[in-house]
């Protein structure tokens, strides 16, 4: 088999060329060959310096995560690593696309670095439960500063070619020709002599003791129960209070402990899950529709996000109120949301130009007859819904694809209301809809493979993750979100309080508990929702009537300043109310419950297995796919923590 790693020397400078699709990951081949190659240069007198570059789209984008289940294979990175910075010639690393964990590891053991303007350079071991397993937090901390260098390997967030020049990561940008420029600065280096290798420079800064606990203190509370990012930043303090050869062993010793961790596998099986997701057989082979103009009905905040949403993924999209002023409305949220992101450095100022020139909000529905697609996000009831699409089908296309963003209404019905039901789809994006990844896609007994494949189309134009859900009520997410909902109620009628359940949560690694999203969210749409299907739930299941109590009195959560906690003087953060208390311990003494206290484990217990077992019904009924898409659903869309892996890894479910 031919390497993926070739070498070529020309005028004395040596050019190794890694090309193993699709992103060059260092798997054993790649290893192996980085080696040959730095020997080969070693043995070659006429070589007097080095580029070392890749094909195809990026640098290295790091380990081949697909061989960190089976036992690390020779020759390890970290020594060919030191084989590349101890190499006779100077290397030159020449980066283009991503330069991310080993890739950039390997980029730190050569001699200098150069970047293409657009590369972007990270270390997001952590976002995999890891910390860098070959130098990189004790190369980093010697080319940029301290606080830098914990920003990078602490939050796993790669940074731009720009930034990395301007905290000394790389010594030049490119803006032409990457290699050519990369060959011309080896060509320097042969006259300047080669600079010192990187592990032997000397650290930017060494911070004292108060620098290391200060960090501590506010990396856990941010990682709430990740393990990694503490990990990475002890990683650090080792770079800069051991001998270098020690703290590379720690470093290597704390990356593999890590790699068996169950939080390592989590982290892991969701990077994958969340790239594979589980698509129809019958769109397989099916060509999406065109997804150039798209229609959005309704201008409310789901509206506005799903307009901002396909404005930033370069579509044209029309927007249409109830009339001209609702239409204004419209129009300035868009406005808002798109500069928001400009103002973020998401958007550059011609892109936001750009995007706000393909956007119009109008007040009727005649201007979505040019549409391709259109995704009503209206109030969320069923008589509202059908008129619109009554109305859709009077003025779209007849080959338009028509959605509803509903969270849990039939898209069935509404799909029969029109004349041609194949053409209907549901879309649930969650807020807000310009930036939360998860779409769930939502097929109807009538879906063509056609409007399945261009929702399909839709998910991947805006970088979301679309998980294919049944028609049901609450599809996948608010289906299981609303069992364990349920089972809370239940826990607080036998003994816990809402401050209880939700610590329990956090403690689990949620950022909020479920009693704080509904005051977040508002109690009045599930109550809502509880009142429509009261006539046909069943008289023997069990109820708890404490949510309704409070809906009763009016108290819908922040929005009333008063919900599961009260809100003193618009605060965020609501406080325990014993009016709340007062109300659960009736209904406990109503259903003839003696109250006893919960653990924090115990209530976890109880809503991971009310979790699964919905999620179990989810499967059965063919509403999901497989396991990990409902993984994938609830740590995009409702808040399951990442390293947890979701509820159905927790209960042991692998793909
Ligand atoms: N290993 C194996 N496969 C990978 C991979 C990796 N590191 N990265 C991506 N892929 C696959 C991915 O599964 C998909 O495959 C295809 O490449 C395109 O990916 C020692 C131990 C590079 C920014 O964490 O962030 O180095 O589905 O859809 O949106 O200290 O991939 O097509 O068959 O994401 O253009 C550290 C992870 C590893 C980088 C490209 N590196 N990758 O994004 O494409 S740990 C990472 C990414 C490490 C060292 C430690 C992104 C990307 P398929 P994609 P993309």
């Amino acid at each position: 088999m031919t390497s993926p790693v070739s070498i070529s020397v020309d005028g004395g400078v040596a050019t190794v060329l890694i090309d193993n699709p699709p992103v060059n990951a260092t798997s054993q081949a790649v290893r192996q060959g980085i080696l040959d190659a730095i020997r080969e240069i070693d043995a070659n007198d006429t070589v007097q310096a080095a580029v070392l570059a890749c094909a195809g789209r990026t640098f290295v984008a790091g380990a081949d995560i697909r061989e960190f289940g089976k036992p690390p294979e020779e020759p390890h990175l970290p020594d060919v690593l030191q084989a590349v910075e101890t190499a006779r010639v100077p290397v030159v690393a020449a980066i283009h696309g991503s330069a991310l964990g080993g890739g950039l590891e390997l980029a730190l053991a050569c001699h200098a670095r150069i970047a293409d303007g657009k590369a972007k350079l990270g270390l997001p071991e952590v976002t995999l439960g890891l910390v860098p397993g070959a130098g990189g937090t004790v190369r980093l901390p010697r080319l940029v500063a301290m606080e830098n260098a914990m920003e990078m390997v602490t939050g796993g967030k790669p940074v731009s070619a720009g930034r990395a020049l301007e905290i000394g990561l790389v010594d030049r940008i490119s803006n032409n020709d990457l290699v050519s420029e990369a060959r011309a600065y080896a060509e320097e280096l042969i006259q300047s002599g080669k600079p010192e290798p990187t592990s032997a420079r000397t650290p930017r800064d060494r911070p004292d003791a108060s620098f290391w606990t200060e960090k501590e203190k506010r990396i856990a509370a941010k990682a709430r129960g990740q393990q990694s990012p503490v990990e990475a930043l002890h990683a650090l303090r080792d770079s800069v209070t051991l001998p270098v050869a020690d703290a590379l062993t720690a470093e290597r010793a704390r990356f593999l402990r890590l790699r068996d961790t169950e939080q390592a596998a989590a982290l892991r099986y969701m990077f994958f899950a969340e790239r594979n997701t589980g698509r129809p057989a019958e769109i397989e082979n099916v060509e999406p529709l065109g997804l150039g103009v798209a229609g959005v009905v309704g201008g409310g905040t789901m509206g506005a996000g799903i307009a901002a949403a396909m404005l930033l993924a370069g579509m044209t999209v029309v927007l249409t109120e109830r009339d001209a002023a609702a239409a204004e409305t419209a129009r300035e949220r868009v406005a808002g949301i798109l500069d928001g992101s400009r103002k973020r450095g998401l958007l550059s100022d011609a892109a936001w130009k750009d995007a706000l020139s393909r956007f119009s909000a109008q007040d009727n529905y005649n201007a979505l007859s040019a549409a391709d697609l259109v995704i009503e996000a209206v109030f969320e009831d069923m008589g509202v819904k059908r008129e619109v699409f009554t109305e859709l089908d009077r003025v779209c296309r007849a080959d338009a694809i028509l959605a509803s963003n509903t969270s849990y209404l039939d898209v069935n019905e509404l799909a029969n209301a029109t004349k041609d039901p194949s053409r209907v789809v549901g879309l649930h994006f969650f807020s807000p809809a310009h930036i939360m990844k998860l779409l769930e896609i939502v097929r109807t007994d009538a879906a063509a493979p056609a409007t399945l494949a261009t929702a399909f189309a839709l998910a991947k134009k805006l970088r979301k993750i679309p998980v294919l859900a049944g028609v049901c009520d609450g599809f996948i997410g608010n289906r299981i979100m609303a069992a364990y909902r349920r089972e809370c109620d239940f826990i607080l009628e036998e003994g816990a309080l809402p401050q209880d359940v939700d610590a329990a949560m956090r403690d689990y690694g949620f950022a909020m508990g479920i009693y704080a999203v509904q005051d977040m969210a508002g109690l009045d749409i599930a109550w809502a929702m509880r009142k429509r299907r009261a006539a046909t739930r069943p008289a023997d299941e069990r109820y708890s009537r404490i949510a309704d109590r409070l809906c009763e009195l009016g108290r819908f959560g922040r929005k009333t300043a008063a919900g599961w906690y009260a809100y003193a003087d618009g605060a965020k953060a609501g406080q325990p109310d014993p009016a709340v208390e007062k109300i659960i311990l009736e209904e406990s003494a109503r259903l003839g419950f003696t109250r006893k206290p919960f653990t924090a484990e115990e209530i976890m217990e109880r809503i991971l297995a009310s979790m699964q077992a919905e999620a179990r019904a989810v499967l059965d009924e063919g509403i999901a796919l497989k396991p990990s898409d409902i993984d994938v659903a609830m740590v995009h869309g409702y808040g399951f923590p990442r390293f947890r892996g979701g509820p159905m890894f927790a209960a042991g479910y692998r793909d």
